[in-house]
């Protein structure tokens, strides 16, 4: 086993690498890259079957790496599935992960053990770039003072964030803590349950919008784009959303840059392709699919750089890259932007059914490569496997003794020397849970409506049980339930073991 090898103690490793390179001793452990898009498809990129839009550099991850059919995020919305993948914790243990306003709370415990946390247990410099969405401060946040605790209090020793989403107040980048470029001569206020006197909003003016709202999304506007949640002030540390690409990227090169040394682990949180998508005027109208597809073709762009910076900086050989998805893809998530009436022929949930919000796989299937140059060998692979499990994982390859609560070791499996994954997995959308158990899915009775009409998603609300067997039914049309009722019961079961007390009468609850 290979990863014996990588256990051996750092001097060791270390006389090693003296001895082969002389000038530029090696870290005794790799860096760690994770890449993580936010809303995009299992059908989003060509190395997961996708023809109408071009993903060269995602598809060289691909072929170069272990491409998953069976990775899962662990949610299918944002924050709960970021949650997970920093603390190896199921998101339903945590009844704060659900999808957050740009000015909640951290839900993280500040002594709660996370991988950046862990790994600097073992050495590593960490950092995070993009998209953050875990709530900053205690409550009350004053945007005009350092923001505390956020990434740098749970353990990143840098970090270059927007607070919540692109759609969501406040607009503003944040480094360590302080709002990027913000002047003392015009503070920024931020408020998520009235506006403040005399801004205008995506309701009251819909002359000054440059992307109109379809749903939500109506309130302080920025740079012509209306959002969730009021602003006021703040000038100076606006951000230009068609920027954005370019910033996080270039922050994320330079993090590379000065960690060339060693160990490091960067998060890298990309903001594509969630609304509102703005690409960067080179990518306008690069994937004829209007914004949502070139703002992939944009990411995609990003992922080529990151690569060449690694290779550049002479540690591509000395990196293990993660890249996935937060979680399933969305056409119009609520801003009229072209995304349906261009969509053609592109299928973003592949041959998968549901989408983002849903507990149909294509809210949290997603796509999921592990690569390495020369270390892993190409291959795709059927285990079954979740973003829990980069905890216990990288603590594994890192001779970390710490573990997340729901998080496997299978760095085996991520590296390609096995394909023995998970058994079970729960999903979780908006609250909502299901279970896979080897390659069935069983979805419990949910009262709530069986499509969100505003995304136009079918969210695997039903009245009774669903069960799929995806090996035979990937786009699960046949629900078995009925004419299974062992296979059922047995999902039952470990369903209830899983989820706990509360669910123990499932057959008589009323969930929602
Ligand atoms: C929803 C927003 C949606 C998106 C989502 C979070 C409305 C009507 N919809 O509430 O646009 O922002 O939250 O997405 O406001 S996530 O990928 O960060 O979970
Ligand atoms: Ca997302």
């Amino acid at each position: 086993m290979k990863i014996k090898k990588l256990l051996l103690p750092a001097p060791i490793l270390f006389f090693t690498a003296c001895q082969n390179q002389p000038m530029q001793p090696e870290p005794s452990y790799p860096n760690i890259l994770v890449i993580y898009l936010d809303d995009l498809g299992y059908g989003d990129v060509g190395a997961y079957g996708a023809t109408e839009i071009k993903t060269p550099n995602i598809d060289k991850l691909a072929e170069g790496g272990v491409r998953f059919t069976n990775g899962y995020a662990s949610s299918a919305t944002c924050t709960p599935s970021r949650y997970a993948l920093l603390t190896g914790e199921y998101p339903w243990k945590n009844e704060n992960a659900r999808i957050l306003a740009g000015e909640a709370p951290l839900i993280i415990d500040t002594t709660q053990i996370t991988i950046p946390k862990m790994l600097k247990g073992k050495g590593y410099q960490t950092g995070i770039v993009g998209k953050w969405h875990l709530g900053l401060g205690t409550g009350h946040v004053d945007w005009n003072q350092r923001v505390s605790p956020g990434p740098n209090e749970v353990g990143f020793d840098y970090s270059f964030i927007m607070a919540a989403t692109q759609d969501r107040t406040p607009t503003v980048y944040l480094e360590n803590g302080y709002v990027v470029g913000l002047s003392k001569e015009d503070p920024l206020w931020v408020n998520y349950q009235e506006n403040f006197e005399g801004e205008p909003t995506g309701l009251v003016s819909p002359g000054l919008l440059k992307m109109k709202w379809h749903h939500g999304h109506n309130n302080s506007i920025h740079n012509g784009i209306p959002r969730i949640g009021f602003q006021k002030g703040g000038k100076s540390a606006m951000w230009v959303d068609e920027e954005m690409a370019d910033q996080f990227l270039q922050k994320a090169q330079q993090y590379i840059a000065n960690h060339k040394n060693g160990p490091f682990f960067l998060y890298y949180a990309m903001h594509q392709p969630h609304v509102p998508r703005t690409p960067h005027p080179r990518f306008m109208g690069s994937s004829g699919m209007g914004p949502r597809g070139d703002v992939i073709v944009e990411a995609d762009w990003c992922v080529g750089e990151i690569l060449k910076t690694l290779e550049e900086e002479g540690v591509l050989e000395n990196t293990l890259i993660f890249f996935s998805s937060d979680n399933g893809p969305v056409i119009n998530d609520g801003y009229y932007d072209e995304a349906i009436e261009k969509l053609g022929n592109h299928k973003p949930w592949g041959p998968l059914r549901g989408g983002k919000y849903s507990l149909f796989e294509a809210g949290t299937r997603v796509p999921f490569i592990t690569f390495w140059k020369g270390k892993i060998n190409p291959s795709v692979s059927d285990a079954l496997i979740s973003h829990l499990d980069l905890f216990s994982s990288i603590a594994q390859l890192t001779g970390s003794d710490k573990r997340g609560p729901d998080s496997h070791e299978l760095m085996d499996v991520f590296l390609g020397k096995s394909k023995q994954g998970r058994t079970e997995l729960i999903l979780e959308a908006t609250s909502r849970t299901a279970l896979r158990l080897g390659d069935w899915v069983m979805i419990p009775p949910y009262n709530s409506p069986p499509i969100n009409e505003m995304v136009n998603i079918e969210l695997g609300n039903s009245s009774e049980f669903l069960l799929y067997n995806l090996k035979d039914d990937l786009g699960q049309q046949e629900n078995l339930s009925k004419s299974e009722p062992e296979k059922l019961q047995e999902l039952l079961k470990v369903f209830k073991s899983l989820r706990g007390e509360e669910f123990q009468n499932i057959e008589q609850l009323e969930l929602k």
